[in-house]
């Protein structure tokens, strides 16, 4: 992580404990908006601001999913870095990224707050023309990208309708915890107790959606919203990581019927397809070497072959 500006000590996945060996991630630390009139210092304007995210994150992928539901792919550009989590953090590839010509995703924080502590997270959404970060917590960049960028957004969906706001916050409130953070509780927990609770969480979360997406065929019925998002992209990673390496391992995701159904039928639409890459899923998180030391990458499991680009 950055103290005071300066990259210190080697990157490890477990950023605080609670007093029972619980895992404890940061707030996000950048938390302005953009909006079509600018109020606030960020005004939506096409070619202006940036992305960077990694296709192993579940937060990053919420924000490139809804950029290509909402219509924003020429509007907001991308920078995909490396799935591998190394001694300095998260990496790009050489001319990965074209905005700031950074190696690693620190240097991103350091050019926006030369005294930044914490740790080096994606997304990040960057704004070129300031040199900042505008925010850098994926549930407000969701937000930003169903209404901030007003006409400039070329798909009317919205994500977050005003009628159904107070089912969706309630909704959101329960399946982070329990299930979207539920999973790396279960993973990166220290303690046998901490663990047991988490995966005890994480499995009556899942029993819970099963029965409700019975009918469906979304959460909310057959309006897609930003809890579809937020949960597709922790169900997608279940199977091919969160069950093995991090040991949530009562059940896989292909085991629920509905909750099989459901991300199957996700699947079939373009924006969540394409924002999927198993490979980098496998890759990103298996290179955790706190919880596999060797390295080995597992093969299966056979039948989520997907390598979307992310854009
Ligand atoms: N609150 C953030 C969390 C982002 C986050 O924890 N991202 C992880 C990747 S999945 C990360 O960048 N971790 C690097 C680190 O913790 O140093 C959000 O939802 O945007």
């Amino acid at each position: 992580m950055l103290v005071d500006g300066k990259w210190s000590g080697d990157w490890h996945p477990v950023q605080a404990k609670d007093k029972k060996g619980g895992f404890v991630r940061q707030d996000s630390q950048f938390r302005s908006f953009v909006t079509p009139t600018g109020e606030g210092g960020f005004k939506a304007e096409a070619g202006r601001y940036h992305l960077y995210v990694a296709l192993i994150c579940p937060w990053a992928s919420r924000t490139l999913a809804a950029r290509k539901l909402k219509g924003l792919v020429d509007v907001i550009s991308v920078s995909i870095i490396e799935p591998e989590l190394g001694a300095e953090g998260w990496r790009f590839a050489e001319g990965a990224d074209e905005v700031n010509h950074a190696r690693y995703m620190y240097e991103i924080y350091t050019a926006a707050d030369a005294h930044y502590s914490g740790r080096a997270t994606v997304p990040v959404l960057w704004d070129k023309q300031t040199r900042s970060i505008v925010n850098n917590e994926s549930a407000d960049i969701l937000r930003m990208f169903n209404s901030g960028f007003g006409d400039l957004a070329k798909n009317r969906i919205d994500l977050y309708p005003e009628h159904l706001r107070p089912a969706i916050d309630a909704l959101n409130a329960a399946i982070y915890p329990k299930l979207n953070n539920g999973v790396y509780r279960c993973g990166f927990a220290t303690t046998q107790v901490a663990y047991e609770e988490a995966y005890h969480e994480v499995f009556a979360m899942l029993d819970e959606l099963e029965e409700r997406l019975a009918s469906g065929p979304f959460l909310f019925g057959d309006e897609l919203t930003e809890a579809d998002i937020r949960l597709f992209v922790t169900l997608v990673r279940f199977d091919a990581a969160y069950y093995g390496l991090f040991k949530a391992n009562k059940r896989r995701i292909v085991d629920y019927p509905n909750l099989n159904a459901y991300l199957t039928r996700l699947l079939a639409i373009s924006a969540f397809r394409e924002t999927v890459n198993i490979s980098h899923i496998k890759r990103g998180y298996y290179s955790v070497k706190s919880l596999n030391p060797i390295g080995i990458v597992p093969l299966g499991p056979d039948g989520i072959d997907l390598d979307g680009t992310g854009l």
